[in-house]
């Protein structure tokens, strides 16, 4: 065991290590993407002989027949929750496949990839000085799982508690909100500031988190505070018991108290959250659900828009080049990716693709990542591929896909209608159904990897220039 671990640190003192930062909101797909990743790098030899072929095709080592294996490192960062490859993938195996559970904690997945050494050093030294085990032509990956909900609350550090209370408020005032807020606005102009200040900050804050758990359940993005929905090891702190009050208020014990919390909650729970997992992070592959949240409608997609520009202005984007060697400003590729393409026909594919894009100009107006990244890409993805795509056979001849929505006991066609071309779509004219197909059963799977589109295009911008 200590020979091994040795030898483990040994061979990762020459190795390359990349952390990908896999975010997105709640149900973009950041879990399927690392099961399904994971266990395409696990499967991979088992389809090395025919190129061009399986979940990681386009990912080019592999495609070039240099790839080796690849292995889940367990030992490193022992300490920490590991994401629960083994639980995930199951779900999706055997006869009744169905979607993970959402996520309600952080944790990592260290993936160890080797490659032939194709540079003409590494393979001279693993080839006639026998040092194939110093790591050369090895990589780790690291990716973090997280819940998606966590993610909305890095805008709040930009916000003092006035701020971020009126902002708040406005919102859950607006048309798609306000019909939730009804109980909490009725506490909150009832608040008797005579009260204890700590019991009235609990009730207020529960009903706050009624409302936020209302928005999330119909598909609203924007609710903060994030640990409200998910708190994780906060479950029953004082530290989530705020909720936003209006600036006249300012005066009272109350007020003082939320405020308070407020500034502790940015303190301790946001901020190392984001220390943790977001500074220092090298590649970042943000995933975006376009598809279900444009069938949702206008305000659901818009909310979502506004909450993705929110969000971007929180990262560290840098071309590469000094400052990020020495760790500021890390993250020189991002990748952004509309999930679920396999809910779309294959004709539409670079329409969702482009719909992304274009939703981008609006959310990256001033570029401050297109602009700042060493590396920028846009596409669709379909982790887990669930539908199959067909042609009918009476004329007019179009598209269509075959696949089992939840809850149906049998799989059929279905037409989804095709996407919007314009962006902000023509709401009026849109037709496009989101069936929320299941995971079909998947015999080869556990050997083969999950059927996916673009998955291997995926790592190949994140990775492709480290692990030639
Ligand atoms: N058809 C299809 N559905 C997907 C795919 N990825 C995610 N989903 C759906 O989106 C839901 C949320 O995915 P998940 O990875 O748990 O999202 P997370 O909250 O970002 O971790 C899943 O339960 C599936 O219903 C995909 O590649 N294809
Ligand atoms: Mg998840």
């Amino acid at each position: 065991m200590i020979i091994k671990a040795l030898k483990n640190t040994l061979a990762d003192s020459g190795t390359k290590k990349i952390s990908i930062g896999v975010t997105g909101f709640s149900r973009a797909g950041k879990t399927v993407f690392i099961t399904s990743l994971a266990h395409a790098l696990m499967t991979a030899k088992n389809w090395q002989k025919e190129k061009g072929a399986g979940p990681l095709a386009q990912f080019s080592v592999y495609e070039k027949g240099a790839f080796k294996s690849a292995r889940i490192r367990e030992d490193i960062d022992s300490h920490l929750p590991q994401f629960p490859y083994r639980k995930m993938r199951e779900s999706l195996l055997g006869i009744n496949t169905h979607w993970p559970e959402a996520t309600t904690g952080i944790s990592r997945l260290f993936i160890e990839i080797d490659s032939e050494q194709s540079s003409g050093v590494s393979s001279w030294l693993a080839n006639n000085a026998g040092m194939s085990d110093l790591g050369l032509g090895k990589v780790i990956i690291e990716l973090v799982d997280f819940p998606g909900e966590w993610l909305i609350d890095l805008p709040m550090l930009d916000l003092n508690y006035a701020d971020w209370s009126e902002k708040s408020l406005l919102l859950a005032r607006s048309v798609a909100r306000h019909k939730f807020c009804n109980h909490f606005f009725t506490q909150l102009s009832a608040v008797d500031a005579e009260l204890e200040a700590g019991q009235v900050a609990s009730d207020l804050a529960e009903a706050w988190t009624l409302y936020l758990q209302q928005c999330a359940e119909t598909g609203l993005t924007l609710n903060q505070p994030g640990r409200h929905l998910r708190p994780d090891a906060f479950k029953g702190s004082p530290i989530l018991c705020f909720a936003p009050m209006d600036k006249g208020l300012e005066k009272t014990a109350l007020y003082k108290l939320m405020q308070k919390r407020y500034e502790e909650y940015k303190k301790k729970v946001i901020t190392p959250f984001y220390k943790e997992n977001f500074a220092k992070i090298d590649r970042q592959i943000f995933l975006v659900d376009v598809l279900s949240t444009l069938e949702k409608g206008e305000a659901i997609f818009s909310e979502m828009t506004n909450a993705l520009q929110d969000v971007l202005k929180q990262f560290n984007y840098s071309k590469g080049g000094v400052l990020s060697k020495l760790g500021f400003a890390k993250t020189t590729h991002v990748l952004f990716a509309a999930t679920k393409s396999d809910h779309v026909i294959r004709g539409d594919r670079k329409n969702l693709e482009e719909m992304l894009r274009k939703m981008l100009y609006l959310a990256d107006d001033l570029n401050n990542v297109h602009g700042k990244v060493a590396k920028y890409q846009v596409m669709s993805l379909s982790s887990v591929k669930a539908t199959s795509d067909f042609m009918t056979t009476q004329a007019p001849k179009r598209e269509i896909l075959k696949g089992r929505p939840n809850g149906e006991a049998e799989s059929a066609l279905y037409d989804p209608g095709g996407l919007p071309l314009d962006m902000p779509p023509y709401w009026e004219d849109v037709n496009f159904v989101f069936y929320k197909f299941a995971p079909q059963a998947m015999p080869d799977a556990l050997h083969q990897g999950f059927p996916a589109i673009n998955l291997g295009k995926a790592l190949e911008f994140l990775i492709g220039d480290d692990v030639l």
